[in-house]
């Protein structure tokens, strides 16, 4: 009990820490256009990939214990359905949708975390829904399933940008799923490289699972084994890596039957993969566990970049308070000169002939004065006009990109920082922008570390089970924690 508190008070607290210190700055700045916690307050969430027909469907029916996806050869459920607990209905009950809602609620309902998708426009608030469910492995998280890659000719028919909604979503996942099927073991090459460029890095392949579905259909563990190797081969060419992720192999038995049986091959290796099934889905239950893990990287990337924004903005402010102290500094000498030679060819000519000395210093102030009202003025604006489309010009020049962190917090923010100078043509509070990064600062430097030490605690405390948001959700049977490790983990 003292745990499961400290871990709510945990997730509560870095919640507060994001919408106290860093959301403000997110918003005034435009760093983004809803407040940053919007995104990580809601359930922990599977993310379900893969190319048409690869089985997502089939495989979240499989887990729920009901047909609540509709399945089939075809490409034809093309929507986004978001599918959540509902505890209206007891889970005694047979497993049924108790509750269905369209996008246009879900993109607008504060509960959910899924603003930040309304940008995508009425094509896919139409593709996107909502369903809550009354099946118990729902109960600590919940799990989206995405309509399959088509080929390219289709995809741009879709009327949203496919890519950009995977990576959104994925964002927000505290698990991706990535589906292969036999036929088709090597077209999420999009999907994957949207997600890669989404995610941070450093949290980027603990957060993705490989599945490769329908092994059913191979005709023999030869076929498999083929099949296998081809993936392996595949994903290696779009991660870049040489060492092979683990894939999980699985299959769906009711669909199998329902395909009706195959003549020939040798079935038996089937029957040495049964139990990948289940530890696919103590995987996908562990998803509550990546969700503070998820929270502690979401602080420290935000807070890195808005401090780098924030950064940005304060050196063009003193750059540029530099700058016009330089040029108010050569205007008061030009001034003064000029008086001063306009004092002496005053005297030297003898124009005003019989004009007393202080008159003449008089009018040499006069000019000097006035010369430099016209320096301050029109001058410097046009100056400073200057000085400002030539640091928008070179915007790197205003910060320091001495590691790659830097560089990569850099790229991220560097176009909102733009955006806001462009905007505000320069002219913004310093104070204010000092404070705000003082906030953001606190969170970058001592929260993240912070977190880091708490994770670090629970992660030695005995019980594996504790990074569960809240046990009394749990569903019966053994820890989904306890049984960890094989091909999925
Ligand atoms: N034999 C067999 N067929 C499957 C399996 N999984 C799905 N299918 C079939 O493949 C087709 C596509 O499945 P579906 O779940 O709709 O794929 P999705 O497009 O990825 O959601 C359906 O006809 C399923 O019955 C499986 O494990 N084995
Ligand atoms: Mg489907």
């Amino acid at each position: 009990m003292y745990r499961q508190n400290y871990i709510n008070s945990l997730r509560a607290e870095l919640v507060k820490m994001v919408s106290d210190y860093l959301s403000p700055a997110a918003l005034h700045y435009g760093y983004s256009d809803v407040p940053l916690e919007t995104n990580i307050k809601w359930r922990p969430l599977v993310l379900v990939l893969g190319n048409y027909s690869s089985g997502k469907s089939t495989l979240i029916n499989e887990f729920l214990g009901a047909d609540i996806q509709a399945t089939g050869q075809a490409p034809t459920d093309d929507s986004f359905t978001v599918i959540t607990y509902d505890d209206s209905a007891s889970t005694a009950e047979n497993v049924r949708v108790v509750e269905e809602r369209d996008g246009k609620f879900l993109l607008h309902d504060p509960e959910y975390p899924f603003e930040t998708l309304r940008k995508h426009g009425q094509r896919f608030a139409s593709h996107f829904r909502l369903k809550k469910v009354n099946a118990t492995f729902l109960e600590t998280l919940a799990i989206i399933d995405t309509p399959g890659m088509l080929d390219s000719i289709t995809e741009r028919d879709r009327g949203y940008d496919y890519q950009e909604v995977i990576g959104d979503l994925a964002q927000i996942a505290d698990l991706v799923l990535v589906v292969f099927d036999p036929h088709k073991a090597g077209t999420v090459r999009e999907s994957y490289i949207s997600i890669r460029e989404t995610l941070p890095a450093r949290t980027f392949e603990d957060r993705l699972l490989f599945v490769l579905n329908r092994i059913d259909e191979c005709a023999s563990f030869a076929d498999l084994l083929q099949v296998y190797g081809t993936l392996c081969w595949n994903l290696s060419q779009i991660t870049g890596r040489k060492d092979i992720p683990p894939i999980c192999l699985t299959y769906s038995p009711r669909a199998m039957l329902r395909a009706g049986k195959r003549s020939g091959g040798d079935m038996s290796f089937l029957g040495h993969l049964e139990n990948q099934r289940e530890e696919l889905k103590r995987a996908i239950l562990k998803a509550p566990r990546h969700r503070l893990d998820h929270l502690a990287t979401f602080v420290e990337t935000h807070g890195e970049r808005l401090g780098h924004f924030l950064e940005a903005l304060m050196n063009y402010r003193r750059r540029l308070n530099k700058f016009r102290w330089k040029h108010t500094f050569i205007g008061f000498l030009v001034s003064l000169l000029l008086g001063a030679s306009a004092t002496f060819g005053l005297m030297i000519s003898g124009i005003l002939g019989g004009m007393d000395q202080r008159m003449l210093l008089g009018a040499g102030g006069g000019a000097a004065l006035t010369v430099f009202f016209l320096w301050s003025t029109l001058l410097m604006k046009r100056r400073a006009a200057r000085f400002h489309s030539r640091v928008l010009r070179d915007l790197d020049k205003l910060t320091p990109l001495e590691n790659q962190t830097r560089r990569d917090s850099w790229q991220a923010v560097k176009g909102f920082v733009y955006a806001y100078l462009e905007k505000t043509s320069g002219r913004f509070s310093l104070a204010q922008t000092k404070k705000e990064f003082g906030a953001v600062k606190l969170v970058r430097d001592r929260g993240a570390t912070e977190i880091r030490e708490a994770l670090n605690e629970l992660a030695g405390l005995k019980d594996d089970g504790i990074f569960v948001v809240d046990s009394t959700m749990l569903p019966e049977g053994p820890s989904p924690t306890s049984a960890a490790g094989g091909s999925v983990t």
